[in-house]
């Protein structure tokens, strides 16, 4: 057969998913797991046939313009590419995949778990466990909000949003949604959820607020200041997709004036950096990006990203290529 391509994988990955891209492939493995320096990424560029990056590698337009000839692949592991100018990746025939799809049920999960805990308070009553603080039960102790009959607005209603949805309506939350287009009106019905075209509207009327859609120039800061004001005071949103889409400042602001009732955020805008100002809070919970991290999840996402260098050396057009976003 032919010469083995040669695959530089930036972050350590599941053992099972090394072996097997030791078995196909000129494998570089990262043994020691440290985060790429931006020359060791440009080095990589410039000796890959393939390289298989994540959300910690930044491949900007100038470190693609660095790129070697034979870099044909970006066989991104992980389903969010924002890390990747993909236009100018494309723009020096550089082919970029991504993994969707193997990732939904784990990132709704925990998009649903910060939905049950911050309105009812269960990490703020764990954390009272462990300093010791039970002193006995009172009928108004740590009273929370019921989750059942109010509205869930999501923003971004792609396979995790719909995920998303698909569990709030098992608790009982309405289901409400903003995204580009209305989904099918097979899926609204499933969900029995309500489209809004405008998101400013949808905001004053949620109870909760979860993001799920990806991080592009149309969706940075698209919760600002102003359409934070926009909740209502007893609301709470949660962000399971990119912490860009949320102005970390200006949520942070929000919270500690009283405009929005609590937060749980699992991503944040300059990772792995949390604004201080979010620290500390009894009515935030923040999880440091664990969205798709299951063993299952990481081993899937693994395998699909061997799938997709396998078929594109086989000089077919890989399952997952991503196509930049149409804004
Ligand atoms: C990963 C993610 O933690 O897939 C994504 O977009 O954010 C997560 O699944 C990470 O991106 C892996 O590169």
């Amino acid at each position: 057969s032919a010469k083995k391509l040669k695959v530089v994988v930036t972050r350590k990955l599941p053992s099972p998913v090394e072996l097997r891209l030791k078995e196909l492939f000129d494998a570089r493995l990262n043994e020691d797991d440290h985060a790429f320096t931006q020359d060791e990424l440009v080095d990589a560029m410039q000796t890959a046939d393939v390289l298989v990056p994540t959300v910690t590698d930044r491949l900007d337009g100038r470190v693609m313009a660095r790129a070697g000839e034979q870099l044909r692949l970006i066989a991104q592991f992980g389903a969010g590419v924002d890390n990747i100018d993909v236009q100018s990746a494309i723009q020096r025939g550089i082919t970029v995949t991504n993994t969707p799809g193997v990732l939904t049920d784990d990132t709704a999960d925990v998009a649903m778990a910060l939905i049950l805990s911050v309105p009812r308070r269960l990490f703020e009553g764990a954390q009272i466990m462990n300093t010791g603080g039970f002193d006995g039960w009172t009928p108004t102790w740590m009273m929370g909000r019921r989750l059942a009959g109010k509205r869930l607005g999501i923003i971004g209603m792609g396979r995790i949003g719909q995920a998303v949805a698909r569990r709030a309506k098992a608790f009982g939350l309405q289901i409400h949604y903003h995204n580009r287009k209305p989904v099918s009106p097979r899926i609204e019905e499933l969900l029995e959820a309500t489209y809004w075209d405008s998101l400013d509207q949808m905001l004053a009327r949620m109870d909760i607020v979860s993001v799920n859609c990806p991080h592009t120039p149309a969706t940075f800061h698209l919760m600002n200041a102003r359409r934070i004001d926009l909740m209502k005071p007893e609301a709470y949103v949660v962000n399971t997709a990119r912490g860009e889409v949320i102005d970390e400042a200006a949520l942070a602001r929000a919270l500690k004036a009283g405009k929005i009732a609590g937060a749980g955020l699992d991503v944040f805008e300059r990772e792995p950096a949390v604004n201080e100002e979010l620290l500390g809070l009894p009515n935030v919970v923040l999880l440091p990006h664990m969205g798709s991290a299951t063993i299952e999840g990481r081993t899937e996402m693994g395998e699909k990203v061997i799938i997709n260098i396998k078929t594109f050396a086989d000089g077919h057009r890989p399952p997952d290529r991503v196509i930049p976003a149409i804004l």
